[in-house]
C-alpha cells in the first residue's frame, strides 16, 4: 500500500532494544497467544509484586463476559508504582513537571513522591474513605493529580478522574453516577498562560442537584482566591502536613477495581469503564517497556491530560510501574511558541516522546524553524495515538521530529483496551506511514465483514476490527451497567471484543485503522457521542431536532457539524441562535466539544419512518453533492437541495 521504512540505525545500539528483530517479535506474538496462561502468568509474576500470589491466570470468556486475570492474586497499585522504587532508588527522579510556564519545572523523586501519597492518603482515610470507595478527581496537569491517584489506590479506594476540560454539567453526571463522597481538586489550572476556574466549577457542579459529596480537596496551584465551603471544603496543603507521612498499603484482590473512567458512546450517556488492578498494570508496564523500549536511564514523555486514558496508562501507571522518569507537561503545544515541546525535549533530554496526531499536524503547519533550532538527539522513540495519523504528518514526524533515526510507533488503542493493541515496535518491525502495524502480545486481531460477521482471512480485507480473545488490560465492565458493557463490545460479534474501528489489513497484513463506524466524533483525538452532542443542542428550548455528523478537518481529524430544526414559533435572530448553540455546547459538555459548523434548516432528511439519514447529511459537508446516493426511502427528496444550500451559504459567510 504504502512505503516500507526499516528500523532505523540508531534503534538498534545503544542501548540495544528488547526486540531485535521481526522474527522474534513474531516468535514471542505467537507463543503469547498459542499460551496466553503461561506467556502473562509469567510476566506478572516478573513485572509485579504480588501480596498473595495468583493461582488462576485466566478465566471467563467472550461469551459469558465474566473476564478475569490473576485470580486469587492480591496487589496494591500504589505499592508497584511507589514503594518499591522508593525503596530501590529512592533518589531517583519520578515525576519532571514542565509547568505551563516553562520556567516552573519540578522535579519530585520516589522517595518524596512516596511520601506526598502517604500524606493524602492519610487524608483520605480520615475521611472516612475506604476499599471500593469512589473518588472523583478534577485537577488540572499538576504532580498533587498524579498524588491524588496513587493516594486513592493506595487503600483500595477507586479514583474516577474527570477531564478539567469538561463542564460543570458533565462532571455533575459523573459525580452522580459514580456515587463519589469526596472529591479532589484545585483551585486553579492554567494552559497556555489562560487561568481555568477549576474550583468554581466543581462549586458550580455540586450546586447542581443531589449528590452524595461532602468532602471537597483543593490543592492551591495559583493561589488564587477561591471561595471554600464551611464544613466540606479542605485545603490539601493543611490537610496534608497534619498527615503522617507513612500509610501502608491494603492488597486488593487482581480484579477489584482500580479506576472508572468516563468515555463517550453511541448513546448520550456517557460510560463509566471499569479496569482492574492486576491485568491493566501489568500490560500498562509491559508495553512501556516493549512499545516504547524503555531503560532504565531513559526519560519519558507523554503529552496526554491524565483526564484521559492516555495520562492514566502512559504517564502514571506503565512508566511507575517500571520505575520510570515521567514528564507531566501542563502546557500547549504552541505555549510560549510552538518550540515547546521541543524545546522540552532538549531541556530534559527526552528519549520517548508521545503525542497526538492532532498536535503534530499543528506543528507541521508552523513551520520547521520552530523544531530546527532544537537539539532533540537524545530521541529515540516517537510515538502517536488518539486518531488515523496522517502519511504526510507520519514524515513529517518521523524526518523533521525524528531526523530519521527515531521509530515511530503509531500506537492504537482505546479506553476500553487499557493499553496498547497495535503498534510497532521500536527495534523490530519496519514501518508503513499512516500504519499502527501489528498486535502487541496477546492480541489477537480479526478483520469481520460488517453485516454477517463472517472472518476475514488473508490479506488485503477491510471490515471491522475486532479481537478474538481476552487480554489482560481490557475494561471488565461499565460502571453500575453491565448490560451496557455486554451490549457495546461482546454482544454485536458473539465471541469477540467489537472495537467500533474499522480496519483495513494490506497486502503485506499491515493494519491500517480506518476510523470509527459507530455514531462516535473523534476530534483531536477527543472521543465524543452525536447522540450526547444532539442532546446538548435540544437542550436549548428553540430546538426542535438535532442531528451530529463528522467532517473531516485538516488540524482536528474529523469536526462537528450539526444540523438544526427549530420550533414553528420560533423568530429569534438566527446568527445570535447559532451562537446560543455553541455556547449551550460548551456549557453541557465542555469547550473542546465546540461544533465547527450549526446549520439553522427547515427539516433533516428523513425516512418515510421518520429516522434520520445522516449519510445524506455526510455527503453535503463533504462535498460529495454528486454522490448522495439513493434517496428513494426518503419522506422528502426535495429537502436536499434546501440542505445544499444551506451549506454553500454558511461556506460562503465564513470565506467573507
Ligand atoms: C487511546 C485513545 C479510542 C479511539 C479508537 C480509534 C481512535 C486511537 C488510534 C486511533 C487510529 C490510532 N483512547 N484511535 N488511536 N485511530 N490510529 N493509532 O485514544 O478511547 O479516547 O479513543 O481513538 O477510533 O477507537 S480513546
Amino acid at each position: 500500500m504504502s512505503e516500507l521504512y526499516p528500523v532505523p540505525e540508531r534503534l538498534l545500539k545503544d542501548p540495544k532494544p528488547y526486540i531485535a528483530t521481526f522474527d522474534e517479535y513474531k516468535k514471542l506474538w505467537q507463543e503469547s497467544v498459542d499460551k496466553p496462561a503461561e506467556f502473562f502468568a509469567k510476566a506478572a509474576k516478573e513485572y509485579l509484586h504480588w501480596d498473595k500470589p495468583f493461582q488462576t491466570t485466566m478465566a471467563g470468556d467472550f461469551l459469558s463476559g465474566n473476564i478475569a486475570w490473576f485470580l486469587e492474586g492480591e496487589l496494591n497499585a500504589s505499592y508497584n508504582c511507589v514503594d518499591r522504587h522508593a525503596f530501590a532508588t529512592p533518589d531517583k527522579v519520578a515525576i519532571i513537571h514542565e509547568g505551563d510556564d516553562p520556567k516552573d519545572v519540578r522535579k519530585i523523586t520516589y522517595n518524596d513522591l512516596l511520601q506526598q501519597v502517604c500524606r493524602i492518603a492519610n487524608v483520605l482515610k480520615s475521611l472516612d474513605v475506604r476499599k471500593g470507595d469512589n473518588v472523583i478527581i478534577y485537577m488540572p496537569m499538576i504532580p498533587e493529580a498524579m498524588v491524588a491517584m496513587l493516594a486513592c489506590t493506595r487503600i483500595g479506594a477507586v479514583h474516577s478522574v474527570v477531564f478539567a476540560g469538561f463542564s460543570a454539567d458533565s462532571l455533575y453526571d459523573r459525580i452522580v453516577d459514580c456515587e463519589a463522597r469526596v472529591v479532589i481538586t484545585a483551585d486553579e489550572g492554567k494552559r497556555g498562560g489562560k487561568f481555568v476556574a477549576t474550583k468554581r466549577i466543581v462549586d458550580e457542579a455540586l450546586s447542581k442537584g443531589i449528590h452524595a459529596v461532602d468532602r471537597v480537596i483543593v490543592c492551591k496551584h495559583t493561589g488564587t482566591d477561591v471561595a471554600m465551603t464551611l464544613n466540606r471544603d479542605l485545603w490539601w496543603h493543611e490537610q496534608s502536613e497534619n498527615a503522617r507521612p507513612f500509610c501502608p498499603t491494603v492488597p486488593v484482590n487482581a480484579e477489584d477495581p482500580l479506576f472508572l473512567l468516563y468515555t463517550s458512546g453511541s448513546t448520550g450517556t456517557p460510560k463509566g469503564v471499569l479496569h482492574t488492578t492486576g491485568g491493566y498494570l501489568l500490560e500498562a508496564a509491559m508495553t512501556v517497556k516493549y512499545i516504547f523500549d524503555y531503560h532504565p536511564e531513559d526519560i519519558y514523555a507523554c503529552t496526554a491530560d491524565l483526564g484521559w486514558i492516555t495520562g492514566h496508562t502512559y504517564i502514571l501507571y506503565g512508566p511507575l510501574c517500571l520505575g520510570a522518569t515521567t514528564v507531566l507537561f501542563e502546557s500547549t503545544p504552541t505555549y510560549p511558541d510552538p518550540s515547546r515541546f521541543w524545546n522540552m525535549v532538549d531541556k530534559h533530554k527526552v528519549t520517548q516522546f508521545y503525542t497526538a496526531p492532532t498536535a503534530i499536524r499543528a506543528l507541521q503547519r508552523l513551520g520547521d524553524e520552530w523544531v530546527e533550532k532544537c537539539d532533540l538527539s537524545s530521541l529515540r522513540v516517537i510515538g502517536s495515538v488518539g486518531e488515523p495519523i496522517n502519511p504526510e504528518a507520519w514524515k513529517w514526524y518521523y524526518e523533521k521530529v525524528g531526523h530519521s533515526q527515531c521509530a515511530v510507533v503509531d500506537t492504537y488503542w482505546q479506553t476500553e483496551t487499557g493499553s496498547i493493541v497495535i503498534s510497532p515496535l521500536p527495534g523490530a518491525t519496519p514501518t508503513k506511514p499512516g500504519s499502527a502495524t501489528f498486535p502487541f502480545f496477546g492480541i489477537q486481531p480479526v478483520i469481520l465483514e460488517p453485516t454477517t460477521g463472517e472472518v476475514l482471512q488473508g490479506n488485503g480485507v477491510t471490515g471491522v476490527l475486532a479481537i478474538s480473545k481476552p487480554w489482560p488490560s481490557m475494561a471488565r465492565t461499565v460502571y453500575n451497567n453491565h448490560y451496557r458493557y455486554m451490549d457495546t463490545y461482546l454482544k454485536p460479534y458473539p465471541g469477540y471484543y467489537f472495537t467500533g474501528d474499522g480496519a483495513t489489513r494490506d497486502n503485506d497484513g499491515y493494519i491500517f485503522i480506518n476510523g470509527r463506524v459507530d455514531d462516535v466524533i473523534n476530534v483531536s483525538g477527543h472521543r465524543l457521542s452525536t447522540a450526547e452532542i444532539e442532546s446538548a443542542l435540544i437542550l436549548n428550548s428553540d430546538v426542535s431536532e438535532a442531528a451530529v455528523i463528522a467532517g473531516f478537518d485538516d488540524l482536528t481529524g474529523q469536526c462537528i457539524h450539526a444540523f438544526c430544526t427549530l420550533k414553528p414559533s420560533v423568530t429569534s435572530d438566527p446568527e445570535q441562535l447559532m451562537k446560543e448553540l455553541v455556547l449551550q455546547v460548551r456549557k453541557t459538555i465542555g469547550p473542546f466539544a465546540k461544533p465547527k459548523a450549526i446549520y439553522v434548516v427547515m427539516d433533516l432528511p428523513k425516512t418515510r419512518s421518520g429516522k434520520i439519514l445522516r449519510r445524506v447529511l455526510r455527503k453535503i459537508v463533504n462535498n460529495e453533492h454528486d454522490q448522495i446516493g439513493d434517496t428513494s426511502t426518503m419522506a422528502d427528496e426535495g429537502i436536499i437541495h434546501h440542505l445544499i444550500a444551506m451549506f454553500n451559504r454558511h461556506n460562503a459567510n465564513i470565506r467573507k
